[in-house]
């Protein structure tokens, strides 16, 4: 995968310009509470490499969900991108199929293929993400094992059922994932790189264990690019095609309102 094994507390994740440079950005604004330590680059053999902080760290057997913000996971430029043979996947057609053999078009069918941006609009509109501004993408459990059956997993009372799930209905657990997505709220509002950034694709990263505090991390920005011409975005009004928008208020809102309603049940 992305990742190349490390010790000392750090993890290696390869490297990418784009997410780099925004973890750069991120150490210098209010959301540095909020992301990983960024240490910098550094190679194996060919491999170039970014050392981040090991979220992981002095855990014992941590449950972690990962949920992907946003009300969409496309780029708007993917979605110019016409049908050429280059931009054709065959291999997220089959993934389509394998979900539900009715979604591909007639089209879509007969050339075994589907553009990038439509299966993962496609994907938005199966999950949560389009209506909630969120997803859940995976959840690891404390012995280890990953779920990853949560593609369909769409309505308010599914995610909510998920997440009461992944805490075993611990109050204590559910109460501080609740501060800090509170706090990370706040920091949202001040951060200069939040208003001038569009994030797709990004996650929140839930994880407890027994013994220490519940946290909450956002992570990957491969997909985080600044806006054009520095425009201010609010993060929780619609997106129309060109208004670089991506819904990353709403998710957290939504979120909130999960695990508010988690914590009455
Ligand atoms: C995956 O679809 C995820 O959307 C990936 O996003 C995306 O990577 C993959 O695109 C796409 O196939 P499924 O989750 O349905 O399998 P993430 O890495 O955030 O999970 P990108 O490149 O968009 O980050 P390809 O092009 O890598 O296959
Ligand atoms: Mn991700």
């Amino acid at each position: 995968g992305n990742f190349c094994p490390s010790e000392g507390g750090e993890v290696l994740k390869k490297y990418n310009a784009v997410e780099s440079s925004c973890l750069q950005a991120l150490m210098h604004d209010s959301l540095c509470r909020f992301v990983p330590q960024y240490y910098g680059v550094t190679s194996r053999g060919n491999e170039r490499y970014m050392r981040l902080e090991d979220l992981l760290s002095g855990k014992s057997f941590p449950v972690i969900m990962d949920c992907k913000m946003g009300v969409r996971t496309y780029l708007e430029k993917d979605l110019s991108k016409v049908q050429h043979s280059a931009s054709l996947r065959s291999d997220m057609y089959w993934k389509m199929v394998k979900v539900d053999p009715a979604a591909p078009t007639v089209e879509e069918h007969a050339l075994r293929a589907v553009t990038k941006s439509r299966y993962l609009q496609w994907r938005d509109s199966l999950s949560s993400s389009s209506t909630l501004g969120f997803r859940i993408e995976g959840i690891t459990k404390e012995n280890g094992k990953v779920l990853r059956d949560f593609k369909m997993t769409r309505t308010l009372a599914q995610v909510t059922d998920t997440v009461l799930t992944f805490t075993k209905k611990q109050p204590n657990i559910l109460k501080d994932y609740l501060s800090r997505l509170m706090a990370l709220d706040e920091a949202l509002k001040k951060s200069e790189f939040f208003k001038t950034h569009e994030i797709i694709g990004s996650s929140l990263l839930f994880i407890h264990d027994r013994r220490s505090k519940a946290n909450i991390w956002m992570i990957d920005f491969g997909k985080t690019f600044p806006t054009d011409s520095g425009l201010y975005l609010k993060h929780n009004i619609p997106w129309i095609e060109g208004n670089q928008e991506d819904g990353y208020l709403t998710g957290l809102a939504s979120l909130t309102s999960v695990v508010k309603e988690a914590l009455l049940e």
